[in-house]
């Protein structure tokens, strides 16, 4: 057989194309395809939900890859290693209750597992703002606005694309870049102790990890916070290369969606 670049292109666009048509209306759309997004989006279509997620970067992974410092060892807790173990990561007890695993291998399960399980991913795609309506008296996210990484990070006035959703995952991270720009375009009151996004502290793990996931919740109609966007919009601390509270966020993003979406 001769290879022929016209086919070869062909089917890209084609597939592409298919993929990206039949994501215009979506259960979940992500933000952000670090651990916590990662972990939301596998349990959300491993429950039969379409999900779709939007990645800046051209990998997926956000800041797992590196573990600290860029040695790539992570370390999560007793509580937490079976959301990796169950797919397959191999954990190695270190002392007491803290477990270690290969970053990369982590990572890359992560990734994936969330992939095998059926969710979509849009890398090199960049969230730019989120579309809102008024839905039964109250305003609510109902998509995402999305434009190719490389027109952001060249400054082109090129206009987005929509699409639609009945969820939105804000799983940027520290930045909480998306759920700002709510805020910023809009006069709304969220789902924090004071109404607004209040900013992270800094280092204190141990509180940094219980948090997490106590203030992964729909921070407005249609949003929800997962991993360090949780804590970053409570006013909570940051925990460094400890996972565990990560995997646990997307974990409980995941089941309180699907029980929303019934
Ligand atoms: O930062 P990130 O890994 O988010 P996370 O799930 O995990 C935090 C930990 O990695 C670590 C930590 C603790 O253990 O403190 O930092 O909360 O991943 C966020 C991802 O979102 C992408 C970004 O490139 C990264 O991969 N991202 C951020 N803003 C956008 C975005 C955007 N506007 N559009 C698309 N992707």
């Amino acid at each position: 057989m001769s290879l022929n670049e016209k086919i070869i292109t062909d089917a890209i666009i084609t597939e592409f194309y298919h993929k990206f048509r039949d994501c215009l209306d979506v259960d979940v759309a992500i933000v952000g395809a670090g651990p916590s997004g990662m972990t939301a989006a596998y349990h959300l279509a491993k429950a039969g939900r379409k999900v779709a997620m939007f990645e800046r970067k051209l990998s997926m992974g956000g800041g797992m890859w590196g573990g600290g410092m860029t040695w790539n060892t992570i370390v999560v807790q007793e509580g937490s290693k079976h959301v990796l173990e169950d797919l397959g990561v191999p954990m190695k007890r270190y002392q007491d209750e803290y477990f270690t695993c290969d970053a990369v291998a982590a990572t890359t399960t992560l990734a994936s597992q969330a992939c095998l399980a059926g969710t979509r991913v849009f890398n090199c795609v960049s969230v730019e703002d989120v579309a809102i309506r008024e839905v039964d008296g109250e305003k609510r996210v109902t998509g995402l606005v999305i434009n190719s990484s490389p027109v952001e990070m060249a400054g082109l006035h090129v206009d987005p694309l929509v699409i639609g959703c009945k969820y939105v995952i804000e799983a940027t991270g520290h930045d909480t870049e998306v759920l700002k720009t709510l805020c910023r375009k809009n006069d709304i009151k969220l789902n924090t102790p004071s109404g607004s996004i209040q900013g992270e502290q800094s280092m204190w793990a141990d509180v940094a990890e219980t948090d997490t996931v106590e203030n992964t919740c729909e921070v407005f109609p249609g949003m929800y916070v997962t991993g360090m966007a949780a804590n970053a919009s409570h006013g909570s601390y940051r925990m460094g290369p400890i996972f565990g509270g990560m995997l646990l966020s997307g974990v409980k993003a995941a089941k309180e969606i699907n029980e929303k979406l019934g």
